[in-house]
């Protein structure tokens, strides 16, 4: 199912004002993340990326997150994986709201990611989705959701892909080549 094939190439979309900050520990998490950006084109909503690690550019996320919302982000999303610290150093520089994408790791197949962006202690809020590319499609999806408040074409753009995607769904299953 390739519902989030973009209506337009996702460069277009950057050259918008963007709305949502797509952010990365290293250039390794973009091959999971890229369903984060290709899931916003889909829905026209305007976004950038950029890699910004926790630790190895600390003053990078410090300033990435302390003017994110002068700059008219409405919304990040931030892919880690391992010791993940990224989402929530970054939480802890901005009230906008935070996405977190646990990315999948080799060594313990994302739980290291998972367990280090969920268990945020009170007060200081990192929105946590699933390990890997579901992650990332639906923190993108969740984004849309938050900006469908004061966008009725965005809700509309969002109740569009729902219907595309039950559509896309087969009553019935097929055999497939083995
Ligand atoms: C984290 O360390 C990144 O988010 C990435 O998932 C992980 C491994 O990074 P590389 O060693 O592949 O650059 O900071």
């Amino acid at each position: 199912m390739t519902l989030h094939t973009p209506a337009f190439p996702s460069h277009e979309a950057e050259k918008l004002p963007p709305l949502v900050g797509v952010i990365m520990g290293s250039q390794s998490d973009w091959v999971t993340m890229r369903n984060t950006t290709e899931t916003l084109a889909a829905l026209h909503i305007p976004y950038e990326t950029r890699i910004v690690s926790a630790h190895r550019t600390p003053d990078r996320l410090a300033d990435y997150a302390k003017t994110a919302r002068g700059r008219g982000l409405k919304v990040i999303i931030a892919g880690a994986g391992g010791a993940a610290h990224l989402p929530g150093m970054c939480a802890a520089w901005t009230i906008l709201p935070v996405l977190g994408v646990p990315v999948e790791s080799h060594a313990l197949k994302g739980m290291d990611s998972l367990l280090s962006i969920v268990q945020m202690p009170g007060g200081v809020p990192v929105s946590t989705f699933a390990i890997g590319r579901a992650g990332a499609i639906n923190a993108a999806l969740t984004a849309a959701a938050i900006l469908s408040l004061s966008d009725p074409h965005l809700a509309d753009a969002l109740e569009s892909w729902r219907a595309a995607q039950s559509a896309a769904v087969a009553l019935e299953p097929v055999e497939e080549p083995a």
